[in-house]
């Protein structure tokens, strides 16, 4: 049994998510998720996401090829979560590149390859300037 673990925000959800979510599952047999809470996302991009931590929750959790999910409360606790859930593989965007890789006693990192041209942050300016 190979547990990986993924994390994120995954707000105003985009085939980036998908891809990243399903190329994580596709390292082992179990796919778990840890969903940025509202005050974390909050701390990490100095706004609150468009969507609540329910909503956020409530997708991932419906996509076929995520086992579980749960709220990740701070960016600290990633190798209690690793330890908790007792995934082998962390899987993250390169954007992420480097930043993770103390968790490197507990588990394997990966750092996939973020996909092209979208962002949550470029969804959100589109619709800005489009007009009324
Ligand atoms: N992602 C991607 N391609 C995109 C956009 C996002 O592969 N075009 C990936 C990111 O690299 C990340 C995941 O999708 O691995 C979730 O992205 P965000 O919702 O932006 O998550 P973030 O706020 O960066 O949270 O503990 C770490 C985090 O909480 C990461």
């Amino acid at each position: 049994m190979k547990n990986i673990i993924t994390f994120g925000t995954f707000d105003a959800f985009h085939v980036g998510h998908i891809n990243i979510l399903e190329r994580a599952a596709s390292y082992g047999n179990k796919l778990i998720v840890g969903v940025s809470s509202d005050e974390l996302s909050f701390n990490k991009k100095k706004r609150y996401p468009i969507y609540c931590q329910n909503d956020r929750l409530k997708i991932i959790n419906s996509l076929r090829f995520v086992d579980e999910v749960f709220v990740e409360e701070s960016l600290e606790l990633k190798l209690d979560y690793i330890k908790q859930y007792n995934a082998t593989v962390l899987v993250m965007g390169d954007d992420w590149l480097g930043h993770f890789d103390w968790v490197k006693k507990a588990c394997d990192v990966l750092y996939l390859p973020r996909t092209p041209s979208i962002s949550t942050t470029e969804i959100i300016e589109v619709v800005r300037s489009m007009p009324k």
